[in-house]
């Protein structure tokens, strides 16, 4: 059978080192599109760098050029792009550079496909972070958009444009909307690596101190590996359309923090209130203290995801628990 070829934008990202790594299982070849950097982008993927069936090449989201050039010369079935800005606190520091990364480029991508080949497939990683402040305790497919930062909005626009043109030129393009998902391949600044790269760390006695931002924002924390199962599910639908991916559980990330203190055996109590709430270690020391440079001009405070849609028509199964994630995120900073 003829191998299906895909080109995934964001490679280098942690849902891009995962996906590759399940499209190749599964015999694609798969082209990945790295941006140029002055340090080397592709720390995550250096395991597939050798191997014949994966291609990488240069691009950027914000040249259009690029993007229509690479899509006419690989001739993919299916476009997978995970490529954003993709930390809502930066986008509040950095909204243009965010909204011509994940809106206008999301526009870019629709149009080659549109003027190259209307049956190349296309997928866009949408997230939660769309709801932003919403009045539904879980939020589904149906749940209407209300996002709180430059990076929601811009994400909102590449959703909604992404169903146009499935709409107007029958493209095959579909949504995902993943809630938050982890692994031991995270970058450094989102919550859920920092707190356990610093606990361990702090365990180890070579960190002395971890410092957050709100601690009560709940989040629904799934495992990449899980996720791109159904990313890649999604474009093998018969009809392309728009699916919620999460657990379903919520936790504080207090409550993050206290599973990793357990998981590597850290005795910490808190005390105190707001921006003077502070975890002592047994000895009485500070390890964990709060700090409002952390904290964004708006809060998204809850965030839940329903999958049922998912479970459904996708088959999609969660194979890991937080607590799973949890121990694999401290074994990897462990070694
Ligand atoms: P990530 O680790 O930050 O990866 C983002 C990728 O996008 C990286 O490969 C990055 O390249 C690339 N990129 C950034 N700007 C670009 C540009 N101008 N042109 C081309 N590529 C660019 O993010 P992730 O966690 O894997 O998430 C993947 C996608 O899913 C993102 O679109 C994100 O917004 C979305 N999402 C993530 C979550 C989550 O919880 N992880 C939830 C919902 C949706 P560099 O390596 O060079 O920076
Ligand atoms: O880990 P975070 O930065 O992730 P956030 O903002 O939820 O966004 C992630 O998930 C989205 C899906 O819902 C994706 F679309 C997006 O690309 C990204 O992957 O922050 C999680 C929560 C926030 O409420 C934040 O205010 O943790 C809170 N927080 C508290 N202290 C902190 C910190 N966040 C960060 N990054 N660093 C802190 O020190």
């Amino acid at each position: 059978m003829k191998r299906k070829k895909a080109i995934i934008f964001g490679v280098t990202g942690q849902d891009g080192y995962y996906l590759t790594k399940l499209l190749l299982k599964k015999k694609y070849t798969v082209h990945g599109v790295k941006r140029r950097s002055s340090s080397v982008p592709t720390n995550r993927i250096t395991s597939f760098l050798k191997q014949k069936n994966f291609i990488i090449h240069y691009g950027d989201l914000t040249d259009t050029a690029a993007i229509y050039n690479l899509i006419s010369k690989v001739k993919p079935d299916e476009i997978y792009n995970l490529a954003a800005q993709s930390h809502v606190g930066v986008s509040f520091y950095t909204p243009i550079f965010t909204a011509n990364v994940n809106a206008i480029g999301v526009l870019s991508i629709l149009e080659a496909i549109r003027s190259i080949n209307k049956k190349i497939k296309f997928y866009q990683a949408g997230t939660s972070e769309m709801f932003g402040k919403t009045n539904e305790k879980i939020q589904s497919e149906k749940t209407k958009f209300n996002p709180q930062s430059p990076y929601g909005a811009a994400k909102v626009f590449a959703h909604q444009i992404t169903q146009n043109y499935r709409d107007a030129y029958k493209i095959f393009a579909s949504n995902g909307i993943l809630f938050n998902h982890e692994s031991p391949f995270r970058g450094d600044n989102f919550v859920t690596k920092k707190i356990v790269s610093s606990l361990v760390k702090i365990k180890k006695g070579t960190q002395k101190k971890l410092v957050l931002g709100n601690l009560y924002a709940r989040r629904d924390w799934g495992h990449a590996a899980d996720y791109v199962e159904a990313i890649h599910k999604i474009l093998q639908q018969k009809k392309p359309d728009d699916f919620v991916i999460a657990t379903g559980k919520d936790f504080t990330v207090k409550e993050f923090v206290n599973k990793t203190a357990k998981i590597i055996d850290l005795k910490i109590k808190w005390k105190g209130k707001g921006l003077n709430e502070v975890a002592i270690d047994k000895s009485n020391k500070v390890i964990i203290s709060v700090d409002k440079i952390y904290f964004r001009p708006l809060e998204v405070d809850y965030l839940r995801g329903d999958a049922k849609k998912a479970k459904k028509y996708l088959k999609w199964k969660i194979k890991n628990s937080i607590d799973d994630l949890i121990k694999q995120m401290v074994k990897h900073e462990l070694n």
